[in-house]
């Protein structure tokens, strides 16, 4: 625990990438900060996630900072994309480089935070007893951050080791071990060919099948860093021009404007090119039903041509959702992994998981299957998940988790919630957040949230907060345009909606119109005296 004074101008939560740019930016413009972060170190979800083959499908020189020239002249990415340990190496830097650390208390998780209306300002409990009071309370909790809660029938029983792909041992020796992995989504599809390698025999529990793109990870060629750092500014600044953070060299013809043989040509070259850069195919994967269609049929053709079993490969189709509507999953050697005599896939759809036992589970109609370790991958509890755990109390005694969970998350532009007050969020519920390179987005959060606070501080405005009927309206707005997608479509049980967590209020969360439109929305905003918030 600190000794330091816990009064503050700003109780920033969390050291990922949104919470050191918050500390460094907000620090500079002259405000009292502290950031809380649960962990002993920076990072945040990078610092967590662990597990072998963690990988960022964002290439590492756009997944990092554009905010200091000399900070991108002087960071060498050896990768395309980046593996967890160059992130966190990358962070860790950061927090040095700035002099970030003396204002972050680590191993400080917040448990719970209450408005105080008269003093208007927040104060905040940590798990070790710190306590803050603050005028501004920032959530740089991160969307993907909390692990769901393990549902697995008969779990208690089972003897053998249980490891969680979010809080990955540093010293697990797996050589020879039989083992079990539930969880087929980015993580599932990252840690099942590292695990591969390292095990014995691996059953992958499958649910749902995903569509899964190679990453074509590599070395960075010689002279290739020099190029980007020669023109890195300019790079950035079209990773902000285009709605996904990230530019990429979207195709800008429909599905079927073009002959069978270009499209299909189209989709190979992308396949072989590897990344996200496979969705921007054809303009309209993601609106029109028959143009995913097609890119659903080829990547189908994709894994008959990788899986050596023809059964194999058939579970491994997705076949009821959009390409796109469950997150699209970049890894590396996937299907080749089913390939391998040691790897085999159950599929639970097909035959349901009946109950854990103390050496493994048993399936319904009495199959069982042995083994000493199980790997769970199954997923978070997504965007609002690391608030709603926390207790917080705003203005008239409102409870943020309560509220949530009936009615689901409102805010407005994704930045605040009524009821309380200077209580901001950072790329989270209603921001192009995981829609978007998540570093681009979270710079034009910390950038807008700068402003703000500076103009409340040269206004003498002490406090802010949505407006009910634009929080409204911006939830119907963040609706109708994922409506206008594919996104929200089929059986996906996707995260974006919350559809992954029993019982969760069921809306979708990310905003989809990418970071372009919502910066409008944001500047529009701010011109207008900042409408859609109560200012005082
Ligand atoms: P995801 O994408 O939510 O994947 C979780 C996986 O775990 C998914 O395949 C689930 O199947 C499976 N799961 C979860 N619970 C169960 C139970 N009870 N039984 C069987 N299978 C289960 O999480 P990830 O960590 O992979 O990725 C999250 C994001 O983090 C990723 O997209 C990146 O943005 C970073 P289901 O699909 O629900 O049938």
């Amino acid at each position: 625990m600190t000794s330091r004074p816990a009064e503050v101008d700003v109780l920033v939560v969390g050291a990922g990438f949104a919470g050191l740019y918050l500390l460094h930016q907000l620090r500079k413009d002259g405000f009292d900060v502290r950031v809380a972060e649960a962990a002993p170190e920076v990072g945040g979800t990078w610092y967590w996630n662990r597990y072998p083959g963690a990988r960022c499908d964002v290439e590492s020189v756009d997944y990092s900072y554009g905010w200091d020239e000399h900070l991108q002249q002087e960071w060498n990415w050896s990768e395309r994309y980046p593996a967890q340990g160059d992130i966190l190496a990358y962070l860790k830097h950061v927090a040095d480089r700035f002099d970030l650390r003396k204002d972050i208390d680590f191993d400080t998780r917040i448990t719970a935070a209450t408005w105080d209306a008269d003093a208007a300002r927040w104060t905040a409990t940590a798990e070790n007893g710190q306590e803050y009071r603050a005028q501004y309370l920032l959530m740089a909790v991160g969307c993907l951050s909390v692990p769901k809660e393990i549902d697995l029938p008969g779990i208690e029983r089972f003897q053998g080791e249980v490891l969680r792909t979010y809080d990955w041992p540093a010293d697990v020796d797996l050589a020879g071990r039989k083992v079990a992995v539930v969880g087929t989504g980015s993580t599932g599809a990252q840690v099942v060919p590292a695990l591969a390698e390292l095990v014995g025999d691996l059953t992958v529990v499958q649910r749902t099948p995903n569509f899964v793109i190679p990453t074509r990870n590599r070395p960075l060629a010689d002279g290739e860093l020099d190029a980007v750092k020669a023109e890195y500014a300019a790079r950035r600044a079209r990773n902000r021009a285009h709605p996904a953070g990230v530019f990429r060299s979207d195709n800008p013809k429909l599905a079927y404007e073009v002959d069978d043989q270009e499209r299909h040509d189209t989709y190979q070259e992308r396949w072989e090119g590897g990344g996200i850069n496979f969705l921007g195919a054809f303009a309209d994967l993601m609106v029109d039903q028959k143009a995913n269609d097609s890119v659903c049929s080829f990547v189908h053709e994709k894994i008959d041509e990788i899986v050596a079993d023809p059964k194999v490969a058939d579970r491994l189709k997705p076949t009821t959702y959009p390409l796109g509507a469950k997150r699209p999953v970049v890894a590396t050697d996937y299907y080749e992994t089913f390939n391998k005599p040691n790897v085999h896939l159950l599929d639970v759809r097909e035959t349901p998981l009946d109950t854990f036992t103390e050496d493994g589970f048993s399936l319904v109609g009495g199959e069982s299957h042995e083994f000493d370790t199980l790997v769970l991958a199954t997923g978070f509890d997504s965007f609002t998940g690391a608030l709603t755990k926390m207790d917080i109390r705003g203005r008239d005694g409102r409870h943020l988790g309560e509220l949530w969970g009936s009615e689901g998350p409102k805010t407005h532009l994704g930045l605040s919630a009524a009821g309380f007050p200077n209580m901001l969020l950072v790329a989270n519920v209603g921001s192009p957040s995981v829609l978007a390179n998540m570093v681009t987005a979270i710079e034009q959060h910390v950038e807008w949230i700068a402003r703000l606070l500076g103009d409340m501080r040269e206004s003498g405005r002490r406090t802010i907060e949505a407006e009910v009927a634009a929080q409204e309206q911006w939830v119907e707005t963040v609706e109708a345009i994922a409506n206008t997608t594919l996104w929200p479509n089929g059986d996906s049980g996707s995260w974006y909606r919350g559809a992954n967590v029993t019982g969760k209020p069921q809306l979708f969360m990310p905003y989809a119109a990418g970071i372009v439109e919502y910066g409008k929305a944001l500047e529009a905003s701010r011109s207008d005296d900042y409408a859609g918030f109560q200012l005082a």
